[in-house]
């Protein structure tokens, strides 16, 4: 299992939070998701083997969010 955390400054409500929360996780090969609305970054646990970074990237960049690191 990988854990990364990942800049995602657009983000300012809950609404950023429950909506980057549902798409990444709901992504295959993703575990766990946290995103923090005052620290404006989003935990994600993933497996490697399954679902690629860029990928997870990729689906924030979807939801309409910038995504840094
Ligand atoms: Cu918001």
């Amino acid at each position: 299992m990988t854990q990364v955390q990942l800049q995602v400054p657009e983000v300012h409500c809950g609404h950023c939070k429950s909506s980057l929360e549902g798409a990444v996780g709901s992504m295959g090969g993703v575990s766990t998701v946290e995103v923090s609305v005052s620290d404006a970054t989003i935990d994600v646990a993933y497996d490697e083997g399954a679902v690629e970074l860029d990928s997870i990237k990729a689906t924030i960049e979807e939801q309409g969010y910038a995504v840094f690191g």
